[in-house]
């Protein structure tokens, strides 16, 4: 670790304890809506406190235990007026993601960006590329990329690129190359085996194929025909996606979210986590603080088996149907809590430094705001459980905005990729064949949400620094708490010595828990709490309101 990184992050951490800064921004009292109910309140920022400094000297700021935001790099900002989201868009937008001064309260506050696919590609998602090598001309230049690295780092931002490596475009010049091998019967060149081919009678079942025209061979395409997969049994193919992940680090990018990681050898996830360890493995001898998430779409008993060899999305906690959003519409925390210890368990045992990485929506679900509306106070509880909770949770750039944005009637992903809604005369536009409504994306727009003390945008800013001042929310050894006949729930988690205690309640109604009876009667401060009412602690009897969370130390 380094040293002055180290000085630099105890120091802006102990700044946190001051009452200036961040702390002005909200104080206005509760407004009355037309229905005469009180708006949701944030707690001001003031009341995030660390009890200790000393506890702090120890905060390990070059880890990965960071709050990361999704960019859908087309939707998110455009520089030139051409409408696409691009490179320099995004480093416009530094200062609304992160400043580079957490005491600002200017910033949303987010440690890492994961940006989805910013390779030359003819798609609007870029999920099919065409060439790994080149940054897309509507995205920017390379140098635009180097630009924005240099940016992040200067902040203390991580930032991962996607690499979508299973497969290409159709009409990337690896597939030109490899019709041309088959068509001659090149089957000594390493093109005749780049792509996944196979003869009618070696076809599996459940398993997409395309013609290679002019031969009776078949390609593999459990995507879509346009997007072949690569045949990783080649050590060509091998050899080339290492490449240009290393070419990558090279350029200073710290990391990679790994698209469609089952579908390396689809149906056989022993060989698809074979490639990884080997593939991680060389990563790792070039960068060994490498940030690294697997997609890997399926159920905990499939993305454990992944563990040993990178981290995973954690998709069950995920979704309309997930636990975050279950237990935030007042349901029980301690079932959350006790999936978590569970699951960090499991993942624990098969690699050390194995982090659990939840998340709510990306781009490839229906936006949360539909189902977590924050008028009742849900999205405010999702925000809570998502972020007062262990490992590197991601936001889906317009979540804090509470933006909308679901499939819809016309099944289309590009209602789920929206442009933001910046609100400042952004020239950026929705992608093609998006059919959302425009007058029902957000409540309020981005400069409306920041000027606004009550916004879920400041609701947002307020949890992600009340987690960063306790640092072993994130990293520590996770216990779950088991209170009986409640809802509410949370865990203690310890690390390097000390302790918090996070606690949710979830319900209608305000709670109050003897600690001490509890047998946590060790916890004898508020670090901060965030919701809808407050938290008070006297003695040992802790009141904490409805739809309100709490950090003890
Ligand atoms: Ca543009
Ligand atoms: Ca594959």
């Amino acid at each position: 670790m380094k040293k002055t990184a180290l000085l630099l992050c105890v120091l802006m951490l102990l700044s946190l304890l001051g009452c200036g800064g961040v702390s002005g921004t909200e104080t206005t009292a509760p407004r009355q809506t037309e229905a005469g109910t009180t708006e949701p309140q944030p707690a001001a920022l003031s009341e995030i406190a660390l009890t200790d400094p000393s506890l702090q000297t120890s905060f390990v700021c070059e880890d990965n235990y960071r709050v990361f935001y999704e960019i859908f790099v087309g939707s998110f900002s455009d520089s030139n007026g051409d409408g696409i989201g691009d490179l320099r868009g995004i480093i416009n937008r530094m200062d609304y993601l992160n400043d580079g001064d957490p005491n600002s309260g200017k910033s949303l506050g987010v440690e890492g960006l994961w940006l989805t696919p910013i390779f030359q590609s003819p798609s609007y998602h870029k999920y099919d590329v065409t060439d790994f090598y080149t940054v897309d001309p509507s995205f920017g230049t390379v140098e635009d990329l180097k630009e924005l690295v240099a940016l992040c780092h200067a902040r203390n931002v991580k930032l991962i690129l996607d690499l979508p490596i299973n497969h290409t475009a159709k009409n990337c010049k690896w597939f030109s190359e490899f019709v041309l091998a088959q068509r001659n019967g090149e089957v000594d060149s390493d093109a005749y085996d780049f792509y996944s081919h196979c003869s009618a009678e070696e076809k599996k079942a459940g398993v997409a194929y395309g013609t290679v025209t002019g031969t009776d061979q078949y390609y593999e395409c459990n995507f879509w025909s346009e997007m072949p997969e690569l045949n990783f049994d080649s050590q060509a193919v091998r050899q080339t996606v290492l490449d240009v992940a290393k070419y990558y680090l090279d350029l200073g990018v710290d990391g990679f979210r790994f698209d469609a990681a089952k579908y390396i050898y689809y149906n056989d996830n022993p060989k698809s986590v074979e490639f990884w360890s080997w593939y991680l493995a060389e990563l790792r001898a070039v960068k060994p603080e490498l940030y690294t998430v697997a997609e890997v779409w399926d159920s905990d008993t499939v993305t454990d088996q992944y563990y040993p060899a990178l981290n995973c999305f954690n998709f069950t906690i995920s979704q309309t149907e997930g636990l975050i959003s279950a237990t935030a519409q007042k349901g029980d925390a301690n079932r959350l809590a006790a999936y978590e210890e569970r699951y960090l368990n499991t993942v624990r045992a098969k690699r050390e430094d194995a982090m659990l990485v939840p998340f709510i929506a990306n781009h490839d679900t229906d936006r949360s705001a539909g189902y977590l509306p924050s008028l009742n106070g849900y999205a405010q509880m999702a925000a809570n459980l998502l972020l007062l909770g262990p490992g590197s949770p991601f936001l889906y750039y317009g979540e804090e905005l509470g933006m909308r944005g679901s499939r819809g009637g016309a099944n289309t992903d590009a209602n789920r990729r929206l442009a933001m809604v910046w609100g400042d005369g952004d020239t950026v536009k929705d992608p093609e064949g998006a059919s959302y409504p425009a007058d029902s994306r957000a409540d309020a727009t981005a400069v409306e949400q920041m000027a606004s003390a009550s916004s879920l945008y400041n609701y947002y800013k307020k949890v992600i620094l009340l987690r960063k001042a306790n640092p072993e929310i994130a990293r520590g050894d996770y216990k779950a708490l088991s209170i009986p006949d409640s809802k509410v729930g949370g865990f203690v988690s310890e690390w390097n010595g000390s302790k918090v205690l996070v606690l949710h309640n979830t319900t209608g109604s305000a709670a109050t828990l003897d600690l001490a009876a509890l047998g946590l009667g060790e916890f004898t401060q508020i670090s901060g709490f965030a919701g809808m009412k407050d938290a008070v602690l006297e003695g040992t009897t802790l009141t904490l309101g409805s739809q309100t969370s709490v950090v003890l130390r």
